[in-house]
């Protein structure tokens, strides 16, 4: 294998790389199962001297122009484009997509340190009328402070620079902890950014598990939290910070995500996406479809092409151009998705395709210990009682749900989940199309396309349990600034609003 792990294998904390007094953790490779690095997991003391170095350099930071601060993401710019297909490599080998994924992961990197850079020469705020003809009035935007940011392994490139490129354009310090299945990505950002001589403590990074990411939640001169994740830790973290006055909180979590394929579909188009939405990033993007939801009338068609497609995909070595599917990332996704797909069949679905055990030929040479699995299909009719239905899987599990009757129907279906990410439809008719807009209970809804690809300067969110806030793409400039209603009056008496007397 080509690139390695080099350089400094620690903390980024005030402009040094600390040594971790931390145990030691592998990076591991999910196609071979072999090491790809060493590192440590931060302590609590550790993220505190973070958090201390974050906070001693907001002051000078926030003083800063716009286009000065900028200036530091531009310089990542530039690096993640001349370093496209090397660093591509590398989110491929740490977490196992394929390798046009993990391109594109760099790319969105860039797009979003090039919109938040970007910012800096576009208008902030708003101008707002007054009622009174000499006082003007406006909204400002104000860094919040000292922003912590927890980010996953499914995009570890791209997600931390969702949050980070924000934070640090609009004024904010940065505490950062990467997924612990992916610290080779977070030393290489970390690397990135310490190059572009950014003043010390305005960017750090510890690497760690979940009590790493706690240390951050618990400090309470962290003042924003943004998170991306799982539902699990999310809802623990809206239970520990949604009420604290004061604390800002952006999360963005899971979803059962859904496409509706109507009985005025392209069917070419609805087997695209639903392959797309279904098994890129074998079935572990927030974004990815595990329900498909299909009108009887074109169901049986759908369901053999999909089926034929679902049996064919290549699974294989992520770093080969011809596979679409790399491995899962790590073993506990092999379980969960093992154990999903028994529970399916204990509620009696019918299985259609069954791949979730690779044969022996399927797997690359040397490749034994890597974590294998392929798609999993099965039809079902709806029922809302069923967990197969209700529950995130996050991997290459997918319902088939036939529906009849009308949209209204099938939004009803698409809707009856507790998560709201996204969700599709696929139809010819503008009037289901425009149901589905405003009725499909999701923060991203797209029509004749695949429910996944969204690009950086749309928000993403969810609704429901899927979301709080918004800690992604353009929308984290909401969670790391305060606005401020700004009045200024021009003339040299008082004139005040709502016709109330100036008079004393
Ligand atoms: C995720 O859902 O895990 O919309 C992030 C997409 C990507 C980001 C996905 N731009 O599919």
């Amino acid at each position: 294998m080509s690139q390695q792990v080099t350089g400094p294998v620690g903390h980024y904390v005030d402009g040094e790389w600390i040594e971790s007094g931390g145990d030691p953790f592998e990076s591991v490779d999910p196609a071979t199962g072999e090491s790809l690095g060493e590192f440590h997991r931060g302590t609590p003391a550790e993220v505190e001297r973070a958090v201390r170095a974050a906070e001693d350099a907001f002051p000078a930071w926030r003083a800063l122009s716009y286009v000065d601060r900028a200036e530091h993401l531009w310089e990542v710019f530039h690096e993640l484009r001349d370093r496209h297909e090397e660093l591509g490599e590398i989110v491929t080998r740490e977490c196992g997509k394929e390798i046009s994924e993990g391109k594109a992961d760099v790319t969105e990197a860039w797009h979003m340190v090039e919109w938040a850079a970007g910012n800096a020469r576009h208008p902030h705020g708003d101008v707002v009328p007054s009622e009174i003809a000499e006082k003007d009035a406006y909204m400002r935007r104000k860094p919040r402070g000292v922003v912590g940011c927890i980010t996953p392994w499914n995009f570890p490139v791209a997600i931390p620079f969702w949050h980070m490129a924000v934070a640090l354009v609009e004024g904010n310090t940065v505490v950062w902890k990467p997924a612990e299945q992916t610290p080779w990505c977070g030393q290489v950002v970390a690397e990135m950014l310490d190059d572009t001589g950014v003043p010390d403590g305005v960017f750090n990074m510890v690497q760690g598990f979940g009590d790493a990411g706690n240390a951050i939640v618990e400090d309470d001169r962290v003042d924003t939290v943004l998170f991306t994740g799982s539902a699990e830790v999310g809802h623990s973290i809206a239970d520990k910070l949604g009420s604290e006055p004061g604390r800002e909180v952006a999360l963005e979590m899971g979803g059962k995500n859904a496409i509706v394929v109507t009985e005025h579909a392209d069917l070419d188009v609805a087997v695209h996406s639903a392959v797309m939405s279904a098994f890129k990033t074998t079935g572990q993007r927030c974004v990815s479809a595990e329900r498909l939801i299909v009108h009887e009338d074109v169901h049986g068609e759908f369901k053999t092409r999909f089926v034929d497609l679902a049996e064919d995909v290549a699974v294989g070595d992520p770093l080969d151009e011809s596979t679409f599917m790399g491995p899962v990332v790590d073993e506990s996704q092999v379980e969960k998705f093992h154990e999903y797909n028994g529970l399916a069949r204990e509620e009696g679905v019918d299985v259609l395709v069954d791949r979730a055990e690779l044969d022996e030929g399927e797997i690359p040479d040397g490749s034994a210990d890597g974590y294998w699995v392929g798609p999993f299909v099965y039809e079902t009719e709806y029922d809302p009682e069923l967990r197969c239905l209700q529950e995130e899987v996050f991997g290459p599990h997918v319902a088939l749900i036939p529906y009849s009757g009308d949209i209204e129907r099938a939004v009803e279906i698409h809707n009856d989940v507790p998560y709201g990410l996204a969700g599709a439809i696929v139809s010819e008719n503008y009037r289901q199309l425009n149901y589905y807009r405003d009725h499909g209970e999701v923060g991203l809804a797209y029509a004749n396309l695949p429910c996944i690809g969204a690009e950086v300067q749309l928000p993403f969110g969810g609704v429901k349990k899927s979301g709080k806030g918004a800690p992604s793409a353009r929308e984290v400039i909401e969670a790391v600034t305060e606005r401020t209603a700004w009045t200024l009056n021009n003339a040299t008496d008082i004139e005040m609003a709502q016709g109330l007397s100036a008079d004393i």
